[in-house]
C-alpha cells in the first residue's frame, strides 16, 4: 500500500508531546520523520514518568512511533553544520521550543529560509507571535486555562477545570500538521516554502468556539435555556460551568448505573434527542409522558429536566451500563457507557480498527499506544516502535554525505 506522504522529509526538532505529536502523525503517512534531540538525554519525555528503569518512558514511546531519532547538539558549530546540511535536503522543520530558542541557536526562519526557500517551517508556540503573552512557555493546562476551556469545564460550585483530554497539547500538534500539510500543497503551487504557526491558546479557543457562541448569546438575552442554571439557578455576565450538560441543543447528563457505588466509571451519558422523546418514554416505561404538555416538547421539559434524569438513573439501578446501552440502542438513543482507560485499552473493536495497537520496542518489549484515529480506504497506517536515542545517527549522518572518519570525528567532539 502506498504511502502519501512518502518522499517527504521532516525534521523533528519537537519535544514533550504538542510537537511530537503532529510529527508522530506525519510519520504514520508515510513521511521520513527524523528526530533531532541532545546527545545524551534527548526529549526530555524519555525520562519522564518511567515505568521500567532504564528504559524509555511510555511518555515518548507514545507519541515517537515511526520516527528515527539522530542526536545532534547544535549549539555547537559542527553540529549546526550539520543541521544546515539538513535543512537544505528537508522539506519541513518541526519545533516547539520556547520562544525565540530557535533565533538564538542560530536558525530564525529568515536563516532557514535562505538556506533552503522550499522548506516549511513549522512552530507551536503557546501564544502567537504578537501577543502581550508571547514570551512565555507554556504547558498543557495553562493553555487550557489561557484558551476558554478551564473557564467552562467543571461544575458550576467548583473551581475552572481542566480536561484529562490534551487540548493544548495533542490538538495544537493537529492543527499544526493541517497547516503543514496546507503549505506543501501551497508550495506545489509556488515552488516557496512558508512559515507555519499555531499557537496552544488558539488551537484551544478553536474547540471552545460553541462556549464563545453562548457568550454572544448570553450578553444579548441574559440566559442559557441548555444550561443546568436554567430556568432556577442565576446566570452572571460570563458562561458559566454546565458540569455535564449537553452543549448543543440536545439536553444530556452522565447518569448512574448498576454498581455505580464502588465502580468509579458505573455510568452512562444519555442524550435527550428531540425527535427521539417518545422512544426513549417507552424504553423507560413512562408512555404517559410522550402527549403530556408538561414534557412534551423540549421547552416544556427543561424545567422538569433533573426529575427526567433522575426517573432515568431509577431505571438504570438495576442494569449495568453495558446493558442499559444494549436496551437503549434499540431505541436510537444517542448514549454511551463511560469507559474507563482499562475497558478502552482492552476493547477488541478498538484493537481490531488500530486505533488501539501494541508494538515492539528494543528495550521495552511491546507497548501498547493509541494508532491513527485517521481511517483510509487505500492506506492502512502501520505503528512501528519509537527509535532509541540515537539509533540512526550514524545512518542519517551517512545519507547526508559523511565518512565513515568524519562521522567519527563528530561522535568524539560530542557533537552527535
Ligand atoms: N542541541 C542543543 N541545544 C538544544 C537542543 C539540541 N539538540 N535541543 C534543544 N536545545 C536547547 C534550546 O536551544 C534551548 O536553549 P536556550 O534556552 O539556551 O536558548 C534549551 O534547549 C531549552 O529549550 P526550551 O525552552 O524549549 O525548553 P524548556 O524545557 O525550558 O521548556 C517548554 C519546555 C515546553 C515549556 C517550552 O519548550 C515551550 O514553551 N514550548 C512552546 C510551547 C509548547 O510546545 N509547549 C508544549 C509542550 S507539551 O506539554
Amino acid at each position: 500500500m502506498s504511502k502519501p506522504l512518502e518522499g517527504i522529509k521532516i525534521i523533528d526538532f519537537t519535544h514533550v508531546q504538542a510537537g511530537p505529536a503532529c510529527t508522530q502523525l506525519l510519520a504514520w503517512f508515510g513521511a521520513d520523520v527524523i528526530k533531532v534531540e541532545r546527545p545524551g538525554s534527548g526529549d526530555v519525555t524519555r525520562n519522564q514518568l518511567r515505568d521500567i528503569p532504564d528504559a524509555d518512558a511510555l511518555y515518548f514511546t507514545m507519541l515517537n512511533s515511526n520516527k528515527r531519532s539522530l542526536t545532534l547538539d547544535t549549539k555547537t558549530q559542527e553540529g549546526k553544520e550539520v543541521l544546515e546540511k539538513l535543512v537544505r535536503e528537508s522539506d519541513v522543520l518541526v519545533e516547539n521550543f520556547g520562544p525565540g530558542a530557535l533565533d538564538r541557536m542560530g536558525f530564525s526562519w529568515e536563516r532557514l529560509n535562505e538556506l533552503n526557500p522550499k522548506l516549511i517551517m513549522a512552530s507551536v508556540k503557546g501564544f502567537s507571535d504578537g501577543h502581550h503573552y508571547d514570551d512565555l512557555k507554556v504547558y498543557e493546562n495553562v493553555a487550557q486555562c489561557a484558551g476558554g476551556a478551564a473557564s467552562t469545564t467543571g461544575f458550576w460550585d467548583g473551581p475552572p477545570t481542566v480536561s484529562a483530554a490534551a487540548l493544548g497539547d495533542s490538538n495544537t500538534g493537529m492543527h499544526l500538521a493541517i497547516g503543514i500539510l496546507t503549505a506543501i500543497i501551497g508550495r506545489g503551487q509556488t515552488g516557496r516554502g512558508q512559515k507555519v504557526a499555531v499557537s496552544m491558546q488558539d488551537s484551544v479557543i478553536n474547540l471552545c468556539r460553541v462556549k464563545l457562541r453562548d457568550q454572544q448569546r448570553l450578553d444579548r438575552i441574559g440566559y442559557l435555556e441548555e444550561y443546568p442554571q436554567y430556568p432556577h439557578g442565576e446566570f452572571s455576565d460570563v458562561v458559566p460551568r454546565g458540569g455535564n450538560a449537553g452543549g448543543g441543543g440536545q439536553p444530556g447528563w452522565v447518569l448512574k448505573c448498576k454498581g455505580w457505588e464502588t465502580d468509579p466509571n458505573a455510568y452512562i451519558y444519555f442524550t435527550i434527542q428531540g425527535h427521539a422523546w417518545e422512544p426513549i418514554c417507552r424504553a423507560l416505561g413512562k408512555p404517559e409522558w410522550i402527549e403530556d404538555p408538561n414534557y412534551a416538547t423540549p421547552q416544556a421539559r427543561q424545567p422538569h429536566i433533573f426529575e427526567i434524569f433522575a426517573t432515568i438513573e431509577e431505571w438504570l439501578a438495576d442494569k449495568t451500563k453495558y446493558e442499559a446501552v444494549d436496551i437503549l440502542r434499540k431505541f436510537d438513543i444517542p448514549c454511551a457507557p463511560v469507559l474507563s482507560m482499562k475497558e478502552i485499552a482492552n476493547d477488541p473493536s478498538l484493537r481490531a480498527s488500530g486505533t488501539i495497537v501494541e508494538v515492539p520496542h528494543k528495550e521495552r518489549g511491546t507497548y501498547l499506544t493509541v494508532g491513527s484515529p485517521i481511517k483510509f480506504s487505500g492506506l492502512k497506517p502501520e505503528i512501528t516502535g519509537s527509535p532509541l536515542l540515537g539509533e540512526h545517527t550514524d545512518e542519517i549522518l551517512a545519507e547526508l554525505g559523511y565518512s565513515k572518519d568524519q562521522i567519527a570525528n563528530l561522535h568524539s567532539s560530542r557533537s552527535v
